[in-house]
């Protein structure tokens, strides 16, 4: 061991047995010093006689939570992972390995080279690594399948979601529950008990288990997985595990693994796992800003999205005071609340009495005057200014004082909306995602004279209520759909130059995007902005309008919709935009799928460009986690900005100024220095 190794891997002896201790907060990351760690104490215990059985355990919030992420991509240090496992495995002593908090990935795989396991009922463990584009490198695929049987290997490692303690048990992946609070002492018990069995290595157990349910799974997730590449690498060594001896599954397993580390998927996938972290963190701020308590929330309009928004609150037991014009509307919204709530239960999602609870803390009512108790009051009445304005003078009368005003607009000025009060410093934005109760973007925006305290209280909000927040400025769209804008525009310039709604749909959802452009046109509306007037027709989308073809809700919008809205081309739209080409006076022309993906995604990552330099995001990976999380960019490339780097930005700027795009400066820059965001 070097002087600069830190001591994050101790040993303890109770008589007869060694106690190692991984301490490497926060999680307990395999660190390379955690290795160098393991590797020696188990030299050490395995060479002292007076040892007759080993128990790991980890200090603080949880066992050992997977490999350091931080280290991938990087040039390797300290000992190889699957050597200090194997040399686990092959100790001559039983080994236990004692679980709280969460094992998984790498973590998992250090218990499963444990002879035995046992946990706390309220751990979880699980192989994670699919959704970081990965696959348990170091023996998982393979153990596993030796451990719980195929069926549940081959679950656990494609979908990644962990297993509670108790299922866990039943699965034989734990062999003890230990109480909640004796967990140490209860793990040198039970290894006691071990010694007359001896070691148990995992390696030389049998696999167990049908085999067809590698294909069940591709069938039932064949939507879910589309694009990816990890759930499949994963099926295949799980696969592999079913046929080849131990060792040789193992080499194919590290040659899967080494192919998905080194792709641009599992780059894309670990990038926005730190981004999403990352998201959550102010800059300027000072760590020690004190909160607000927020115990009540007022939320004006139960239209869909302030419905939706009541609706985050009350699952988590935070009270809401929601507030509407007339009485009918009022009575509309809580009965769709009440029906979303009773679909859930219907699912399962809910008890029915946890129904009631959430709907019992629901006070509905037609006076503002009703949320003067309220410690944040969220507006989502219709994009009107002079409307919003209105509402917030009111509330300035009626809230009491240090109560957070935001505003769930979607492009609208907050710090005009602010100026509407006397205490701009409460004001912010908090910009939900339609439908609001299930989408985990939440775009908290900062006006000039937002106060710290309001905005860190809305992030923590965000985080509480289950949504990834992020903080953006004021500016038109703010940072989602500011970067839409340019998308539509050039989707609609493509279709005067000769493309079809159904091609420029089909490009975005080769990409990876869960519809295209028209599709989500469609969906939200076609006529949402229309000036309503069927005689001025100055666009293609005015001349749809004008015929009340309004989207899905009239089966017609820039497709045809049957009546389980499944699309079709629609010969009409053909004839509508020829006839407005005619018109215009523009030529038709054969569009390549590499054109659209230029002028639509293109121009996104340019107006990323513009925002980040103007301070609008605080950093790229922040746009990226937007459009992750708020429109449906594929995770596996990353985000626009963190794709730009992958597409590389010479390219994308080279193309831009083909089509006549005028470059952002800082776009420019990266494009100059042949670099990423
Ligand atoms: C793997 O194991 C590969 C192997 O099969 C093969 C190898 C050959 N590494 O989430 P939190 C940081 S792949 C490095 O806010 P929570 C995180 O960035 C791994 N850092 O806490 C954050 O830092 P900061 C398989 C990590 O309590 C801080 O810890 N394992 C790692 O809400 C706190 O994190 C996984 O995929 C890591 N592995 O949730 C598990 N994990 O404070 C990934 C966390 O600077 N981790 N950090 O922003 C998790 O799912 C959650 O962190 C966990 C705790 C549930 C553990």
């Amino acid at each position: 061991m070097s002087e600069d190794t830190p001591v994050s891997v101790t040993m303890e002896k109770d008589g007869d047995v060694a106690v190692i201790i991984v301490n490497n907060p926060p999680v307990n990351a395999l660190s390379w010093h955690v290795r160098q760690g393991l590797e020696d104490n188990f030299a050490a215990a395995l060479g002292d006689d007076s040892v007759k059985a080993i128990v790991l355990r980890c200090a603080g919030a949880t066992f050992i939570a997977g490999a350091d992420i931080s280290e991938f991509g990087k040039p390797p240090r300290g000992p190889d992972f699957n050597a200090v496992l194997n040399s686990i495995e092959a100790a001559s002593k039983p080994v236990i390995a004692a679980i709280h908090g969460t094992a998984l990935g790498g973590g998992l795989e250090t218990a499963l080279v444990c002879h035995y396991r046992i946990a706390v009922p309220s751990a979880k463990l699980g192989v994670p690594e699919v959704k970081l584009g990965l696959l348990p490198g170091a023996g998982g695929t393979q153990r596993l399948p030796r451990v719980v049987g195929v069926e549940a290997a081959a679950t656990m490692t494609s979908t990644g979601d962990p297993l509670p303690a108790a299922k866990a048990k039943e699965l034989g992946l734990v062999d003890e529950l230990a109480g909640e609070e004796s967990l140490a002492a209860d793990a040198i018990a039970f290894a006691r008990a071990k010694i007359a069995d001896g070691p148990r290595p995992t390696r030389e157990r049998r696999v167990f288990g049908d085999v067809a349910v590698i294909e069940q799974l591709k069938t039932a997730n064949a939507k879910r997985w589309r694009g990816f590449e990890a759930p499949y690498a994963n099926l295949a060594c799980v696969e592999a595990a079913t046929r080849l001896p131990f060792d040789e599954g193992l080499a194919f397993e590290r040659e899967q693994f080494m192919k998905l580390m080194f792709g641009s998927q599992s780059a894309a996938q670990r990038h926005i796992f730190f981004a999403e972290r990352q998201a959550a963190k102010i800059d300027g701020l000072p760590k020690d800003t004190q909160l607000r308590d927020v115990k009540k929330v007022g939320v004006i309009g139960a239209g869909t999205m302030g419905g939706g928004i009541s609706m985050n609150f009350l699952q988590k037991g935070i009270p809401v005071t929601i507030v509407e014009m007339q009485q009918d509307a009022l009575d509309r919204g809580v009965g769709v609340i009440r029906k979303n709530y009773d679909a859930s239960a219907a699912k399962g999602r809910f008890k029915p009495e946890q129904v009631d609870q959430m709907m019992g803390i629901l006070t509905p009512t037609l006076s503002l005057d009703d949320l003067a108790d309220c410690d944040l009051i969220i507006e989502a009445v219709y994009e009107n200014m002079d409307v919003k304005k209105d509402i917030f003078g009111k509330l300035d009368k009626i809230a009491k004082p240090g109560a957070i005003l935001a505003s769930n607009t979607s492009y609208l000025d907050i710090d005009e909306i602010a100026t509407a009060t006397s205490r701009p410093g409460d004001v912010l934005g908090m910009h939900f995602f339609s439908p609001a109760n299930v989408m985990k973007l939440l775009e908290v925006v900062r006006g000039e004279k937002t106060a710290p305290d309001a905005l860190a209280t809305a992030m923590a909000i965000g985080k509480k209520i289950g949504k990834v927040a992020v903080v953006a400025g004021v500016c038109d769209g703010f940072i989602g759909n500011r970067m839409l804008k340019p998308r539509q525009i050039e989707a609609m310039n493509l279709l005067m130059e000769g493309a079809t709604p159904a091609q420029v749909d089909k490009v975005h959802v080769e990409f990876g995007m869960p519809m295209g452009p028209f599709q989500m046109s469609d969906l939200a509306g076609v006529d949402i902005g229309w000036h309503r007037d069927p005689n001025r027709i100055e666009s293609i989308r005015d001349a749809l309008c004008a015929e009340g073809r309004w989207g899905q809700k009239k089966q017609a919008g820039f497709s045809d919709y049957d009546h389980k809205r499944q699309p079709s081309e629609s010969a009409r739209v053909a004839e509508l935009i020829e006839e407005y080409r005619t018109k215009a006076g523009t030529q038709k022309r054969e569009i390549s799928d590499q054109e659209i993906i230029e002028r639509t995604l293109y121009p996104m990552v340019n107006e990323g460009a513009l925002i980040l330099a103007e301070g609008k995001a605080q950093r790229a990976s922040d746009i990226d986690v937007v459009w992750i999380y708020g429109y449906g960019w594929p995770v596996y490339r990353g985000g626009p900005m963190f794709w730009a780097g992958l597409e590389g930005t010479d390219k994308i700027v080279a193309a831009l100024e083909k089509h006549g795009f005028e470059i952002a400066p800082l776009l420019k820059e990266k494009a100059d220095a042949k670099s990423g965001f």
